[in-house]
């Protein structure tokens, strides 16, 4: 059996970092684990060959040569999934679609032939009996949602490996908290289950093996949400690290919590986190607790963000406007919690009601629900009635992104960002002094040279190389994050 997996193309987001990973010569910044590991569990003996559509095209050479298509998709990608299934179909392949998109969309699905909705991890191979008998059924669910020890490691050797930016893996699966918005707990659930430390250490030896050197995220909903697990883990990375001389920087997603905990803290700096994704929010209080997101309100933000920072770790986070109880000078207080909390990388959205969420059926039984999102909470499309007149809620949420992008106030939080995170070695990364030279060379010939904000950008060079030789490349890298950001604005068309 030949198989065929595909990842469809991803538009232009916060974090495709499109316009920032040419400078390094890459194509997308993470692989998709998700059928890498569907991969692993279909038979060894079948052949495979994936293409993400973001590094490369997808060619009729490659439908062709495949028996059977397994496509994966997240809202987000919808479009892209439709024509490419479009294209199988039409050339007569048998398709399987999973992944998040399929699993919550209230729309029509592509014509695809087997459905997969949730983890896959026990239906993948009841699904290898049924097609051998020539039973399989068109749409498969688990009863349950399986436990993480029967995930096997992902098929990394299917990816190439030097078109990414980062590898990732995955320790855990569900949060513990409630947040009204949130469609990981109707997915994954609210009991987080976790892998062994055998399961994760094997993940890093294949990439290790891989020859892969640099960031790993651990792309976990929560990655402390079962923090009694996450304790043990963390000293068995660290010595891991120590043992093949520290080839990966981590880097996670997690609640604001982490803060309250300067051991677990401790033992992630020593272990290599180097950075962190919070899900801030937003800091108006009425607003958190209409959100149910009682672990932001019992806290005072800005020193859970500092306290992250000074264990070494730089802070990326979530921010969300449009909450009910959002007060008129919303916007003002985002821009100005962003600027004293000193993350320069903040991914502020719209609130969107995702399918089948709690606030999704809020707005329903209230009427002002306007159909489904199309997964990008930066794209300006509201899909509910909001209190706030929608036209000032969508010019507010773009002030916030023109200023807190604007090269002066970005490239000032970069610099506090880096006075506030303190590192004793300089980030591992892939690349040899040649590639370096030509990623810098790129950057500054964009930034420095053909940029109109090049000044700005020479005023933040000299700082930094003044003040933070040390972190120099760091610096760089998030210069480059920068301009992806403001790209990102210009696409508002009036930036
Ligand atoms: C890592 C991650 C990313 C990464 C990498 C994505 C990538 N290249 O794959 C990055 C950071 C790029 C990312 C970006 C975004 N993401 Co994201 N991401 C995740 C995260 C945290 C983990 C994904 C993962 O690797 N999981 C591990 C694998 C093993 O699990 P899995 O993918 O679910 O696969 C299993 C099953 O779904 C199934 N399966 C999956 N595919 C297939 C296919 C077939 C054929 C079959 C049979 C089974 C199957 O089998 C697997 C094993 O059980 C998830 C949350 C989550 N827990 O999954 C959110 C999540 C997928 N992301 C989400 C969103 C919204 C986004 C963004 C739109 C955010 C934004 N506004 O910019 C962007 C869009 C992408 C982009 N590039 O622009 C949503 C999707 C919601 C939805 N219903 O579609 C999720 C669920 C999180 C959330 N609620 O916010 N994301
Ligand atoms: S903390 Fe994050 S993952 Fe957990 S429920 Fe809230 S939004 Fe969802």
């Amino acid at each position: 059996m030949k198989v065929l997996l595909l990842n469809p193309e991803f538009p232009d987001t916060y974090w495709s970092f499109r316009h920032a990973l040419p400078f390094e010569g890459k194509r997308s910044a993470f692989p998709p684990l998700g059928l890498m590991t569907v991969s692993a569990l279909l038979p060894k003996s079948w052949e495979k060959r994936m293409v993400d559509m973001n590094v490369r095209t997808l060619k009729d050479s490659d439908i062709a040569w495949a028996d059977i298509v397994f496509a994966t998709a997240m809202l987000v990608q919808k479009d892209f999934l439709h024509a490419a299934v479009d294209r199988c179909k039409a050339m007569g392949k048998r398709v399987v679609l999973g992944g998040p998109y399929v699993t919550t969309t209230i729309e029509d699905l592509p014509e695809a032939d087997h459905i997969f909705i949730g983890e896959a991890e026990t239906t993948l191979p009841q699904f290898v009996i049924d097609l051998e008998r020539g039973e399989a059924k068109a749409t498969y669910q688990a009863a349950e949602k399986p436990p993480l020890s029967v995930t096997p490691i992902a098929d990394f050797h299917l990816a190439d490996l030097k078109r990414y930016s980062s590898m990732s893996v995955q320790y855990s699966r569900g949060c513990p908290f409630n947040c009204e918005f949130c469609d990981i707990i109707e997915i994954y659930g609210r009991v987080p289950r976790t892998k062994s430390n055998q399961q994760v250490l094997a993940e890093l030896d294949a990439l290790n093996d891989l020859g892969w050197r640099g960031t790993l995220f651990i792309v976990d909903d929560n990655f402390i949400g079962n923090k009694k697990n996450v304790r043990k883990l963390i000293p068995d990375l660290a010595k891991w690290q120590r043992e093949h001389n520290h080839p990966f920087s981590f880097v996670t997603e997690a609640s604001v919590n982490l803060a309250e905990d300067d051991d677990l803290l401790n033992a992630m700096r020593e272990a290599g986190f180097r950075r962190v994704f919070l899900g801030i929010e937003t800091p108006v209080d009425a607003s958190l607790k209409e959100a149910q997101k009682g672990q932001n309100t019992r806290r005072d933000l800005l020193q859970s963000v500092k306290k992250i920072q000074n264990f070494g770790m730089e802070v990326m986070a979530g921010f969300i406007v449009g909450f009910d109880n959002d007060p008129e000078d919303i916007f003002d207080l985002q821009i100005n919690f962003i600027r004293d909390s000193a993350i320069p990388v903040a991914m502020v959205g719209l609130l969107t009601a995702l399918p089948d969420t709690q606030l999704w059926r809020r707005l329903e039984r209230e009427g002002r629900l306007l159909g489904e999102s199309s997964g990008n909470n930066t794209n300006l499309a509201l899909n509910f009635v909001p209190k706030m007149d929608p036209a000032i809620l969508v010019e507010g949420y773009k002030s916030i992104m023109r200023t807190i992008y604007a090269p002066r106030a970005y490239y000032a939080r970069v610099l506090e960002c880096l006075k506030r995170v303190p590192q004793s070695e300089a980030e591992v990364n892939q690349y040899n002094i040649l590639s370096s030279l030509i990623s810098f060379a790129r950057l500054t010939m964009r930034l420095g040279v053909i940029d109109r904000e090049r000044r700005e950008f020479w005023r933040f060079f000299v700082t930094a190389a003044a003040k933070h030789r040390e972190k120099f490349v760091e610096s760089m890298r998030m210069a480059a994050m920068g301009y992806h950001l403001r790209k990102l604005n210009e696409g508002f068309g009036d930036a």
